[in-house]
């Protein structure tokens, strides 16, 4: 009793330690997906586990991210995937086939299961009731090859919701008003459960919308209840079998507490260049756009679609804006071009694209010289869209299209029109896009392009670590920035050599060169350091270019465990003002490295500025063990066969 739903799952498939807040446990995987751009280095990492076939129920390896195909290195990385796949038991979604947290709601997900998935995005699951993580790369491959993912036990947030949203008010509205209030690292160690009344006003494709966005308040996932509407969807989605009820305890305890009245909800912007910068739109309408984009895993479901198409019906785009629309899913696409929706985009003047990420990850439609882009998308961080100088707004698929005919930025609140979209009772299937796994396939080669490369690994570990503070960042730095993606960058995810070039290159022109001058050397950073995408790049690229640790008043949760994984050692400030007294290039000493990592403290000697400083580590007992090899696939090889 007393449980909520987060700890019904988490307690049910447990397989190793005790379910106490800050313990390390280790849990059963019933699926896991991946997507291209992160899943060339998984599949790397999961042929050096040498296994025979994945021990999930299901694995499914998507390809939605890199979609341009301007060389042949984005198609190599395609055909390695799907090779890998067939011969590991993994179903593989083409290209096309749409973005992965839209096409795993629609076709696999399962209340009351685990998915781990290699995309901080992952979480749109919860929308379904299922515990649905995201991860770094190593760790979706180990959970493949062993069925396991190792989590600290979160705290738990429960937001309470009542009433009901209006028709011009979307999922998305409903968590930019959380961001506003938490921040994008209010959620950092918990899980958010929505429960109360209003959850079951709220369509499965609204709850995924705001469980997706959990990603940006910093949270390790977040779940909504599987009731009757979670029925309902999987019949129309043809999966009435998948469904169990799922429901927190009536006296479940909760760590932290939110209240929401979805009747005040109204229509949000995030502005640039945080999702966390929330104004009401009514409060800067009129503002002038040049650009608005429909899609990305956020804001692309048929009910997201159809509202658009109601106001974009008999409407036409403004002339001075080009407005673009990428269904999430090829299913979707197929419904739209059936009930005449597309028809209705096309002759507004929209521009349609393939289903995937396309522009939410710079694939394209980067936006003019000082643009402004009203996205309904999930992150608004600077460069992201391809363009340095763009600003990038995030907005609901309502305030998007209206905008869109407006030509300026404007509220749907006082729109004269029925707005209303219910779910379909059958949203019939395409398997087209999906291949899966054949017994007579199982010894297919593996298929390497030239561009792909070995994973870098981590060197043996000295006493100390010495050498220079090669970089000093501010707060929220995100993995973007680390290791940024775009059309140019993206089809190198499966050559860390190459992507080395560009560390940093949002903040700094020259990290690399200091970093090769100083033979590597260490990071120091603010809070929330590392938010943002699961990239294990923002982890691999650093060790290729020797950094040895990164200090930081605080991490986002996935890229501390990439920094382990990949035998970077993460460490805090102890008193965060200490961030004040180390600068660029000071040359630092952290001495007895191992017992360091053991005992959880440290000291940070400064010989520059001839003074130490106090840092702290919490790593659990798994990875001390991991740091103390230099890397989770040096640890795997030792302890798990
Ligand atoms: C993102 O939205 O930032 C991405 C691109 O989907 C990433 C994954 C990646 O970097 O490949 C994510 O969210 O994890
Ligand atoms: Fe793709 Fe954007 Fe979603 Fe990331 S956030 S998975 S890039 S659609």
């Amino acid at each position: 009793m007393k449980q909520s739903m987060a700890m019904k799952i988490l307690s049910r498939n447990l397989l190793e330690g005790e379910l106490i807040q800050g313990n390390e446990i280790k849990i059963k995987v019933n699926q896991t997906l991946t997507q291209d751009s992160t899943g060339t280095m998984v599949y790397l990492q999961l042929e050096k586990l040498e296994i025979d076939e994945v021990k999930t129920d299901l694995s499914v390896a998507y390809i939605d991210h890199n979609m341009l195909q301007q060389g042949f290195e984005n198609a190599d990385d395609h055909e390695f995937i799907k090779s890998v796949a067939k011969r590991h038991n993994i179903v593989y979604s083409k290209a096309g086939g749409g973005i992965c947290h839209q096409v795993h709601l629609e076709r696999f997900g399962k209340p009351n299961t685990v998915l781990i998935g290699s995309d901080s995005h992952t979480p749109t699951g919860g929308g379904l009731g299922q515990l649905a993580i995201g991860a770094g790369g190593l760790d979706v491959a180990i959970a493949m090859a062993k069925g396991f993912y190792s989590i600290v036990v979160p705290k738990i947030y429960n937001v309470k919701l009542k009433g009901q949203l209006a028709d011009y008010a979307n999922g998305k509205d409903v968590i930019l008003t959380i961001l506003q209030e938490l921040t994008v690292k209010g959620g950092t160690g918990y899980i958010m459960e929505y429960t109360g009344e209003g959850v079951k006003s709220l369509s499965v494709t609204d709850r995924a919308t705001i469980a997706n966005m959990g990603a940006e308040l910093g949270a390790t996932t977040s779940i909504f209840p599987s009731d009757e509407k979670t029925k309902e969807f999987l019949v129309a989605q043809g999966r009435g079998g998948d469904f169990t009820p799922l429901e927190p305890d009536h006296d479940a305890i909760y760590d932290a507490t939110l209240e929401i009245d979805l009747c005040d909800i109204v229509p949000m912007v995030a502005c640039p260049h945080l999702p966390d910068n929330v104004k009401r739109v009514r409060d800067i309408n009129g503002l002038k756009i040049d650009q608005v984009a429909i899609g990305s895993c956020t804001n692309s479901s048929y009910t997201d679609m159809m509202k658009a198409a109601k106001i974009l019906e008999n409407n036409r785009v403004h002339e001075d804006v080009s407005l673009v629309i990428s269904p999430g899913s090829a299913n979707i696409m197929r419904i739209l071009a059936e009930n005449g929706a597309l028809s209705t985009f096309i002759q507004a003047g929209a521009r349609i694209l393939e289903s995937g990420c396309g522009p939410c990850i710079g694939m394209g439609q980067a936006p003019k010289s000082g643009g402004i882009s009203l996205r309904t998308f999930n992150r608004n961080f600077r460069g992201r869209s391809g363009t340095m100088d763009a600003e990038v707004y995030l907005v609901s698929p309502q305030t998007a299209a209206l905008s869109a005919v407006k030509g300026c930025l404007s509220t749907p609140e006082y729109l004269d029109l029925d707005l209303k979209v219910d779910e379909l009772k059958s949203y019939g299937k395409n398997e087209s896009y999906f291949i899966y796994p054949k017994e007579e396939d199982r010894n297919a080669p593996v298929a390497m392009g030239p561009n792909i490369k070995e994973v870098p690994v981590g060197e043996k570990l000295g006493e100390k670590i010495e050498g220079k503070v090669i970089l000093k960042v501010g707060d929220n730095v995100t993995t973007d920035d680390i290791c940024p993606s775009n059309a140019i960058l993206l089809p190198f995810r499966s050559n860390v050599p190459y992507l080395s070039n560009f560390a940093f290159s949002t903040l700094t022109p020259d990290f690399k060169k200091v970093a090769d001058e100083h033979d590597g050397g260490i990071i120091v950073g603010g809070d929330n350091y590392g938010q943002g995408s699961s990239r294990e790049h923002a982890a691999l690229v650093p060790l290729y270019l020797k950094v040895k640790a990164v200090i930081a008043k605080s991490f986002a949760r996935i890229h501390f465990s990439n920094l382990i994984n990949a035998g970077i050692i993460p460490l805090v400030f102890e008193n965060p003002v200490d961030y004040d007294a180390v600068d660029f290039l000071d040359d630092v000493e952290i001495p007895d490295i191992l017992g360091t990592i053991e005992v959880g403290k440290a000291t940070l000697v400064n010989k520059t500025k001839n003074t130490s400083i106090r840092l702290i580590s919490v790593f659990s007992e798994r990875q001390i063990e991991v740091l103390k090899v230099c890397g989770y696939l040096n640890y795997m090889k030792d302890h798990e066969r």
